[in-house]
C-alpha cells in the first residue's frame, strides 16, 4: 500500500494543480478561483477552487427539481446498482483518494484507508436497503373491504452539507443516503476540502449517476450554505458539523413558507470515559490515547474527558503521559505517523487559546513539543490537562487535548450528572469489569454510542450505527437501519376493494 500511495503522490505532484469548481448538471462552472492550502505544509498550495455563486445554486435547483421524479421512478434496485458501482470505483481508486486526503485534509494513511472503506460501506449499505425496501409497499392488516399499503419514495431535492474531518466518508455517505431514498442532491462540501469532494462527485457521475441528479456547490456557509437552506425548493437537509450551524440551518428551514423540511444533523460532543478501580489499566491507557489523539482529536466521537478514580488516577495519568511520548507526529503520508496536523490556522488558534485558559485554572500535565513542525504546518502537540472540576469545560474542544478529572467514589454520581448537564450526548466510554458500574454510568450520562472496555471512535457502518442526541444531533443514526427513512417520504395507500370488484391481490 505504501508504494502505491507513493506513486499516487508522485502523480499528484506532477499535476500542475488540482482544481475544483461547482458541477451544475455536469458542467464545471468557470470563475475566479482561490487557493486551497495544505495543513501539512503551509507553503504549499494543493489546488484551487471556484466557489459556487447564488445563481449556480438556483440553476442546480431547477435541474435537480426537474430530474427528481424520474430518478425516484427508477426504483431502489436501479439506484442501488449505481451506488454499488460508486463503491467499487472508490475501492479501485483508493490510492489516489488517500493521496488527496493526506495533502488536502492532513489525514494519516491509516485514517485515510479507514475513511475510504467507510465511504464504500455507506454506498453498499444504503444500496442494499434501497434494493430491499423501496421497490415494494408493505401490505398492512386492516378491516375487510379495503387494502392498506405503506410505501416509500424520495422527498424531492435534498441538500447535504458535510464536514472537513470526514471529507469523503461523510460527504459521500450523506449523498448516498439521499440518492438511495429517491432524492436528487445538491451537495456542499466543507470550505477546507473541496478537492476530494470534486473528485467524489466526478466518480459518482462516472459510475452512472445522471449529471442532473447530483450537483456540487462548493463555497462559504454564509453564501452557498445560506442559499441552499433558505431556498423554498429544499425538501430536506443532511448536515454534519457544529451545533451552532445546525441551529442556523433549522432556523432557515423553519422560516420558509414552503414545505416543512426535515433536518438530519450530526453535531458535536463532549465525550467522557468513566473508569473504575476494576478496569484494566493498560487497556484504559491504550483506548484513551487512541480515542483522544487519533485523527488529531478531530472527530466528533473523540474522547475529551477521562474520569479516573482517585486510587488509580496517578498510575493511569503516568501511563497516559508515557504513551503520549511514543506518538509520532508529522507528515501524514509517512505510514509511521500517528498524529497529523489540525485542519487550519483558525482551528489551531482555538486550541492554543484553550490551553492558555487552562493554564490559569487547571494543570497542564503534559504537552508534546512539535518543534519546528509548528512553523511549517498546522501541527499541535497532544496535550493532557487535569481539571479541578468540569466547570472549566463548557463546550467541545476539537483537537488533540485530553482532560482528566479525578473523582472520589461518593462524588461519582454528581460528576456524571454534571457532564450530562452540558447537554451533549454523542459517545461514552466505560472501563470497568462490573456490570453494575456499566449500568449506572449508562443511566446517568446520555449518549448515542456507548463503548465498554474499548476505544470509542471509528463506528463501523451497519455494525455500530452512529449518532447522538441532545446538542449532539437529531438522529437517526448514520449507517443504521432507520437513517434512510428520514430521507424518504412515506405514503399510505388505502383502496376500497369492494368498489373495484375485489382485492386486486387475491
Ligand atoms: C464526525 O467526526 O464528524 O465513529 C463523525 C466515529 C465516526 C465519527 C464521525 N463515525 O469515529
Amino acid at each position: 500500500a505504501r508504494d502505491r500511495v507513493a506513486r499516487a503522490l508522485t502523480a499528484f505532484d506532477r499535476e500542475d494543480q488540482l482544481m475544483a469548481s461547482p458541477l451544475v448538471a455536469g458542467h464545471a462552472v468557470d470563475g475566479a478561483a482561490h487557493q486551497v492550502m495544505s495543513p501539512v505544509d503551509m507553503a504549499r498550495q494543493v489546488g484551487a477552487v471556484v466557489d459556487a455563486s447564488v445563481e449556480d445554486v438556483d440553476t442546480a435547483f431547477d435541474s435537480a427539481v426537474a430530474a427528481q421524479p424520474g430518478w425516484d421512478r427508477r426504483g431502489g434496485k436501479a439506484r442501488g446498482a449505481i451506488l454499488r458501482a460508486m463503491g467499487d470505483a472508490m475501492e479501485a481508486d483508493m490510492d489516489r483518494l488517500l493521496a488527496i486526503m493526506a495533502i488536502e485534509a492532513g489525514k494519516t494513511l491509516a485514517d485515510g484507508i479507514a475513511e475510504v472503506r467507510e465511504a464504500v460501506d455507506f454506498c453498499r449499505y444504503y444500496a442494499a436497503q434501497a434494493e430491499r425496501e423501496f421497490d415494494s409497499a408493505v401490505r398492512l392488516p386492516g378491516p375487510a373491504g379495503e387494502t392498506n399499503h405503506l410505501g416509500m419514495k424520495g422527498r424531492g431535492v435534498f441538500v447535504t452539507i458535510s464536514p472537513w474531518n470526514f471529507p469523503l466518508a461523510i460527504f459521500a455517505g450523506q449523498i448516498a443516503a439521499a440518492l438511495a431514498a429517491g432524492n436528487t442532491v445538491l451537495a456542499k462540501p466543507a470550505e477546507q476540502t473541496p478537492l476530494i469532494a470534486f473528485e467524489a462527485v466526478r466518480m459518482f457521475h462516472a459510475a452512472g449517476l445522471p449529471a442532473d441528479v447530483l450537483h456540487l456547490l462548493p463555497g462559504r456557509g454564509e453564501i452557498v450554505g445560506a442559499a441552499l437552506t433558505t431556498d423554498p425548493r429544499t425538501a430536506g437537509v443532511a448536515f454534519t458539523g457544529s451545533t451552532e450551524v445546525a441551529r442556523l440551518i433549522n432556523r432557515s428551514l423553519a422560516a420558509r413558507e414552503t414545505a416543512i423540511a426535515p433536518l438530519v444533523a450530526e453535531t458535536g460532543g463532549l465525550n467522557g470515559m468513566f473508569v473504575d478501580t476494576t478496569a484494566l489499566k493498560e487497556q484504559v491507557i491504550d483506548d484513551a490515547i487512541n480515542s483522544a489523539f487519533g485523527s488529531a482529536g478531530q472527530r466528533c466521537s473523540a474522547l475529551r474527558v477521562i474520569f479516573l478514580p482517585e486510587d488509580t488516577a496517578d498510575e493511569i495519568i503516568e501511563g497516559l503521559a508515557g504513551a503520549m511520548d511514543e506518538l509520532q507526529i508529522g507528515d501524514p503520508t509517512d505510514p509511521a505517523t500517528d498524529v497529523g496536523p489540525v485542519i487550519d490556522n483558525e482551528a489551531r488558534e482555538i486550541l492554543l487559546r484553550h490551553v492558555e485558559r487552562m493554564e490559569a485554572g487547571a494543570k497542564i500535565i503534559k504537552q508534546i513539543d512539535v518543534g519546528d513542525k509548528f512553523d511549517s504546518g498546522f501541527f499541535f502537540g497532544p496535550t493532557l490537562v487535569e481539571l479541578p472540576s468540569l466547570d472549566l469545560l463548557e463546550r467541545e474542544v476539537f483537537g488533540p487535548i485530553l482532560h482528566v478529572v479525578r473523582y472520589k467514589r461518593k462524588e461519582m454520581t454528581a460528576i456524571a450528572a454534571e457532564l450530562a448537564d452540558k447537554g451533549y450526548g454523542l459517545t461514552l466510554g466505560i472501563h470497568s469489569r462490573l456490570s453494575s458500574f456499566h449500568r449506572q454510568i449508562q443511566s446517568l450520562v446520555p449518549a448515542g454510542n456507548i463503548y465498554v472496555n474499548r476505544n470509542m471512535v471509528g463506528a463501523v457502518v451497519g455494525v455500530q450505527p452512529f449518532g447522538g442526541e441532545g446538542l449532539s444531533g437529531t438522529g437517526p443514526k448514520a449507517g443504521g437501519p432507520h437513517y434512510l427513512h428520514r430521507f424518504a417520504g412515506e405514503r399510505t395507500v388505502t383502496i376500497n376493494i369492494a368498489a373495484q370488484g375485489g382485492d386486486p391481490e387475491l
